[in-house]
């Protein structure tokens, strides 16, 4: 059964099919940074669902659709070619295989570091392979995306009064943030791929938060609070933020790290592209005092980013990989 609901005011709609109850509608925010109620509705989508969507970001709109285009031209090259900027050590060209520890998908993907001025090897080798263009362009997405990451954080600082001495939004600003963007394309099908096909396995994002576009091929599902799967509906002019595991650490779990995947739900390619925006990997991570003043209330211990990450890249994708930092 299909159940279509009315968008309202600034919402979205999205069919929530869970194969064990009726069909009810979950409706995904929509917040237009420009709202003078924008930083209201941001906590709230964060708390509800670790998720929302955001129209009138301000990203040009040909930025969106030549470093696309850039990207559909490097998926298009000889195999041969692409595998010269691989395997990903975690930067650089992957096919199938996500990650240190058996993952696999219907994909394939170019990560990149954010910090192109210490460019790995990996990250040189695909520019290798494709006109400066394209270098040009994903530097200018990043430094766009690394201002949209401040902008929401700073939007969450101000709404829930965090202090300008304890830091958020300026963690994914300064030089040495550890943030990444990975373009991930989910090849098109000779035939109606079986319902529910993995693209991506479930996993939430061990970052602050991610900024996630596509181009309008649907295969994105969020997991809602009830354990439901729910389908995103595609728009490829605007972006989906998705809480990652680090602030739900800082806001002490009030917000959520959302799971998520990508299953292929049809026979058409997917293109989509992230950018994660990390802390630089010293930084302690740690539920910030001015919302939690109390450390006897702090749900998890203290780490760096840097433990994280090592901890995280001996997970499976869909391990909860916030268990091992948990106060007993
Ligand atoms: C999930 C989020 C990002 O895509 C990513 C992924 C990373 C990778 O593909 O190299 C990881 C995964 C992600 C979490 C657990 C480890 C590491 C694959 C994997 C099995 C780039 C990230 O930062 O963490």
């Amino acid at each position: 059964m299909v159940l279509v609901v009315q968008p309202a005011n600034n919402f979205d709609s999205n069919l929530y099919v869970n194969p064990k109850s009726k069909p009810s509608p979950v409706i995904i925010p929509v917040i237009d940074l420009t709202d003078s109620e924008a930083k209201t509705q941001i906590v709230k989508a964060c708390e509800e669902f670790g998720f929302f969507k955001v129209i009138n970001h301000g990203v040009r709109p040909d930025l969106l659709t030549l470093l696309e285009l850039e990207a559909i031209k490097f998926f298009a090259l000889p195999r041969s070619l692409k595998e010269k900027a691989g395997p990903p050590d975690p930067f650089g060209y992957g096919s199938k295989r996500i990650g240190p520890n058996g993952d696999l998908g219907w994909i394939e993907y170019i990560l990149l570091d954010a910090n192109l001025s210490s460019e790995s090897h990996k990250t040189s080798d695909v520019f290798r392979q494709t006109p400066p263009v394209f270098r040009e362009m994903v530097k200018e997405y990043m430094e766009k995306m690394k201002g949209m990451s401040s902008k929401v954080l700073e939007m969450v600082e101000e709404e829930l009064k965090i202090e300008p001495k304890e830091k958020l939004s300026s963690l994914v600003q300064v030089m040495d943030s550890d943030s990444c963007l990975r373009m991930n394309h989910y090849p098109e099908k000779e035939e109606t791929p079986a319902k529910g096909e993995i693209g991506f396995g479930e996993h939430t994002d061990p970052q602050l938060i991610s900024l996630l576009r596509s181009n309008d091929t649907e295969g994105l599902q969020i997991c809602v609070k009830d354990g439901t799967w729910v389908d995103v509906t595609p728009d490829h002019s605007s972006f989906f933020v998705i809480v990652g595991d680090t602030l739900q650490v800082m806001t002490n779990g009030r917000f959520k790290s959302v799971k998520h995947r990508v299953v292929t739900a049809t026979k058409r390619s997917r293109l989509s592209m992230i950018y994660f925006a990390g802390p630089p990997l010293s930084e302690k991570i740690a539920p910030l005092r001015c919302l939690v003043p109390k450390q006897d209330d702090w749900l998890y211990n203290e780490f760096t980013w840097s433990e994280y990450k090592l901890s995280a890249y001996k997970t499976k994708l869909g391990d909860y990989r916030l268990g091992l930092f948990e106060k007993q």
